[in-house]
């Protein structure tokens, strides 16, 4: 997949996509990074990428200029990608979107700075506002950092075997289990006894409950948008006996972990 970021801080870009899965799928030509400054495409000696919004105010936004000359020359270059501004009035990212983008062979992702960029500009240009969550950045390049991380650990051949065979949060709709690592010097003290039993299928069971259960207890709302086969619906009502009861006694009160 080839993934074109217009960005004023292309280094930012470049060494988060080096680092760990991403950066093994881009050694294996997996995903392709190519950045685009809008800042080579200032004039005057300053080479300014800001300027004053209309209607005055604090803030400054983007300059249009090296903007719309940036997107030309990508253009130009052959990137005929869709184009995405990761941006706070964009729609909140979702494996769901992740998913469907994953599977395109190009994108544009264009980066804000300051208070963002001319609505002009959008309304030509942007064919998706994407954001990532509901606080406060200072810019577009984070988003898509995580755009990038997310797209490229789904890239066929990406995830090694280990990677692959795990189920991944929210791709079933639900949070993780807890894990424990085999340490020596940790030892088995606080391990639930059921991971040291042998017992594959009874592990299996409660590492599913656990999922439930904490889906249940941390992210209702994950919870609500799902329906539960008669298995998971019974291991719920067990956890959730078993949590209910543990509130009874204050001392054991927690996560039934
Ligand atoms: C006056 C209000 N502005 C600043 C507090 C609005 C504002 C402008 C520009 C807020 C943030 C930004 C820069 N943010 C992004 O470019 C951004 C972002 C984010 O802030 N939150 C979540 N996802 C994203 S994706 C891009």
């Amino acid at each position: 997949m080839r993934l074109d970021v217009l960005t004023l801080f292309p280094d930012f870009i470049d060494h988060s996509a080096r680092i760990g899965v991403v950066g093994r799928a881009r050694e294996r030509g997996l995903i392709d990074i190519r950045c685009w400054n809008p800042r080579d495409y200032a004039s005057g000696n300053y080479r300014r990428v800001d300027e004053r919004p209309f209607g005055g105010g604090p803030g400054m936004l983007m300059m249009i200029e090296p903007l719309r000359a940036c997107l030309a020359a990508a253009r130009a270059a052959g990137v005929t990608a869709p184009v995405i501004h990761l941006s706070p009035q964009g729609e909140r990212l979702t494996q769901a979107t992740v998913r469907r983008l994953a599977a395109l062979p190009r994108l544009l992702l264009l980066c804000g700075r300051y208070e963002g960029i001319d609505e002009r500009l959008i309304a030509h240009e942007v064919d998706e506002e994407i954001s990532i969550g509901d606080y406060v950045l200072s810019g577009g390049e984070l988003g898509a950092a995580v755009l990038i991380d997310a797209i490229g650990r789904l890239q066929e051949g990406a995830l090694n075997d280990a990677d692959s065979a795990r189920q991944d949060s929210f791709e079933d709709g639900l949070l993780d289990c807890p894990h424990y690592t085999r340490s020596e010097s940790a030892g088995t003290a606080g391990v639930p006894a059921v991971l040291l039993s042998g017992d594959h299928a009874a592990i299996a069971r409660w590492r599913r409950q656990q999922s439930l259960g904490r889906t249940w207890l941390r992210r209702p709302d994950l919870l609500a948008r799902m329906s539960l086969d008669e298995a998971d619906r019974s291991l719920l009502a067990s956890y959730r006996r078993d949590w209910l009861a543990a509130l009874a006694q204050p001392s054991a009160a927690g996560d039934g972990d």
